[in-house]
């Protein structure tokens, strides 16, 4: 299995996507939660892998056993489960410990996958931009090197435990090892050097849109809430839209006219429950720049089973925050209303007063959800009265290109301003600030 992961790496690493590397897997889908698991999003994960799903077998409890996942009793079950059911591969709904996956696949004699390897494969499979091919091979190295050093102590304990023989069973796997960690670090620090000089490109073309003035608005939601379709039904542009989790992985900007002002509008990748850390590390910094926007717009799928909307909510929320854009202003957009009956639009006006029904596909709400993004705008700018001396000719027109209209009236220190500003911009024009303003 490690052996497999590191080819697999190879492979990304010449930047060809691999089409479906687990085409013709069997999985049996294990997963242990306090309530009882569901399993369907691990489904969709494989489905969207290109893994079929052969069975699941499925354990209540608090917390998953720290060695094997699963009890021994149920281990047992998941042998015969294997038997019944022909899979040749077993996927789990938690990221496991490397431990805890090695203990499993000497138990099961199977390879194990777990939930963040599979999120993992979809994004290498998706990504198609070059910095989108690196955040995912970033990714992929540090989750794969946290599994090397597991399997390295793993070999030292079989090493020392065996009496003949265990220097020599112990040092080449151990140097190879270290060989492959080295390497792997190499690779990561060359990757993030990469990264940070197109992070350093991105601030650029940023601070010429700052320039522009236009106000940015975002998309964020969960894999499959309908950004891309939303997006492209606001604004006229093509972005992909498919039924499969993350299909959208480069941020894509498009500008949208309400009230005659433009807006920037960008559609961003999708979150989902349990993301694994080292995208979220790896993503980061796209993720900050299009969330850093004046507005996020929240797009939840309106449509998904009553109880898993709070956590779909929820996961998205704990993405914003942890990647430190939980205080930006934020709209709810709930999307594919069309597929809801009256009763059920009903019901969710009433949980959530302040978001707005829409639907991408039939364009319902689309105005609604335009007006709340400009009434968020307006709500935000800030009413200013400034003198602009006369040889700051250029703060005058940005001012004018900012604001829309104002009012001015020329005196012998400058000109007198009242305006109403974008927060986002309003601190350049402090200086000019009239004392009580
Ligand atoms: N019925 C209905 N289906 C929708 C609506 N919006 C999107 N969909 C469908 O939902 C699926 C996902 O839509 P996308 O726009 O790709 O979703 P996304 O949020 O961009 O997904 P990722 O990029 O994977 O995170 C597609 O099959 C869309 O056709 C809607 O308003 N109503
Ligand atoms: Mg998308």
């Amino acid at each position: 299995m490690q052996r497999a992961r590191n080819g697999r790496i190879a492979e990304t690493r010449h930047g060809e996507g691999i089409r479906n590397p687990r085409a013709r897997q069997r999985a049996l889908c294990i997963a242990a939660a306090p309530g009882g698991p569901d399993l369907g999003e691990l489904r969709e994960l494989l489905r969207t892998a290109g893994v079929a799903v052969a069975g699941e077998v499925l354990q209540r409890r608090d917390a998953p056993d720290p060695d094997r996942y699963f009890g021994r009793g149920k281990l047992d079950e998941v042998r015969r489960a294997i038997e019944e059911t022909d899979a040749n591969l077993v996927a789990c709904d938690d990221e496991l410990l490397p431990r805890q996956e090695r203990n499993l696949e000497q138990a099961l004699g199977l390879p194990v996958i777990d939930r963040t390897a599979i999120i993992l494969d979809i994004f290498a499979d998706h990504a198609h931009s070059a910095e989108g091919k690196l955040q995912v091979e970033l990714a992929q190295l540090e989750y794969n090197l946290a599994r090397m050093r597991g399997l390295w102590t793993h070999l030292e304990r079989l090493g020392a435990g065996r009496v003949d023989g265990g220097i020599g069973t112990r040092g080449p796997g151990e140097t190879q090892i270290e060989t492959d960690r080295r390497l792997a670090r190499n690779r990561i620090a060359a990757l993030k050097r990469r990264l940070r000089h197109t992070k350093a490109t991105r601030a650029t073309m940023r601070r010429e849109r700052e320039r522009a003035g236009l106000p940015t608005v975002a998309l964020a939601g969960y894999t499959n809430a309908g950004k891309s379709t939303l997006l492209n039904a606001l604004t006229g542009a093509d972005v992909g839209v498919r039924e499969r989790l993350f299909h959208t992985l480069d941020p894509t900007t498009r500008s949208l006219e309400i009230g005659g002002r433009a807006y920037l509008l960008t559609d961003t990748v999708g979150f989902i429950r349990k993301l694994p850390h080292q995208l979220v590390e790896a993503f980061s910094a796209t993720l900050e720049e299009a969330l850093g926007a004046d507005l996020i717009v929240h797009v939840a799928d309106a449509s998904v089973p009553e109880d898993e909307l709070p956590e779909m909510l929820a996961a998205v929320d704990d993405v914003l925050e942890e990647i430190g854009a939980g205080d930006r202003p934020r709209l709810l957009a709930l999307n594919k209303i069309d597929l809801l009956d009256d009763e059920r639009r009903r019901e969710i006006s009433f949980r959530f007063p302040g978001a707005v029904q829409a639907s991408g596909v039939t364009g319902e709400g689309l105005e609604r959800l335009s007006d709340a993004i400009e009434a968020r705008f307006l709500a935000s700018l800030r009413p200013m009265e400034l003198l602009v001396p006369y040889a700051e000719g250029a703060s005058l027109s940005e001012l004018h290109e900012l604001a829309g209209e104002l009012e001015r009236e020329d005196t012998a220190q400058g000109v007198l301003v009242r305006a109403r500003v974008p927060a986002t911009a309003a601190q350049r024009f402090e200086r000019f600030a009239l004392d009580g303003a």
